[in-house]
């Protein structure tokens, strides 16, 4: 009984400081697949575009792929990438979606995976919850929340997305 009166405490503990986190980490799963904390950034008032990161793990034996999604925040959804070659950031369209290999997380964050989501109805808001399906081949659709956070989240602006 006593062990189980301290853990309760802890559990009530670890509840207060999430509360107490302005950015919650939140989570999802779909099948084998856990979905952690998809999020997006703020966008200035022109943007026609905007990035969003999560990260994907695959607890399951077999491996899936991310083929695609869709948000209400924007007409489309594309998965693109990021990398740096000869100083220069380009960025270009995954067409055949990401591979998500068993055991193994792939993250998708500023500067390498991202969804882009493509002409936006209207500009991305620090503290906007926005919509969102993520399709994978084998788990199916699972609807998330992107949490729009500020646009100083990590990453320049202008890397990545200053070629659309
Ligand atoms: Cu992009």
């Amino acid at each position: 009984m006593k062990r189980f009166a301290i853990g309760a405490a802890g559990v009530a503990l670890s509840l207060a400081a999430y509360a107490a986190n302005p950015v919650r980490a939140h989570d999802y799963a779909v099948g084998p697949l856990k979905i952690g904390h998809p999020w997006a950034r703020a966008t200035p008032p022109s943007a026609k575009v905007g990035g969003g990161y999560l990260a994907i793990e695959n607890t399951g034996p077999e491996p899936d792929r991310l083929v695609g999604g869709s948000t209400e925040a924007a007409a489309r959804v594309e998965i693109h990438e990021s990398s740096l070659a000869d100083g220069i950031m380009r960025m270009r369209e995954k067409t055949d979606g990401v591979v998500v290999p068993p055991g193994q997380t792939v993250e998708f964050k500023p500067s390498g995976l991202h969804l882009m989501l493509v002409d936006l109805k209207a500009p991305l808001k620090q503290g906007d919850k926005v919509k969102a399906t993520l399709v994978f081949e084998r788990a199916g659709a699972i609807a998330v929340e992107l949490q729009v956070q500020g646009v100083g989240a990590p990453q320049p602006a202008a890397t990545g997305h200053a070629g659309h």
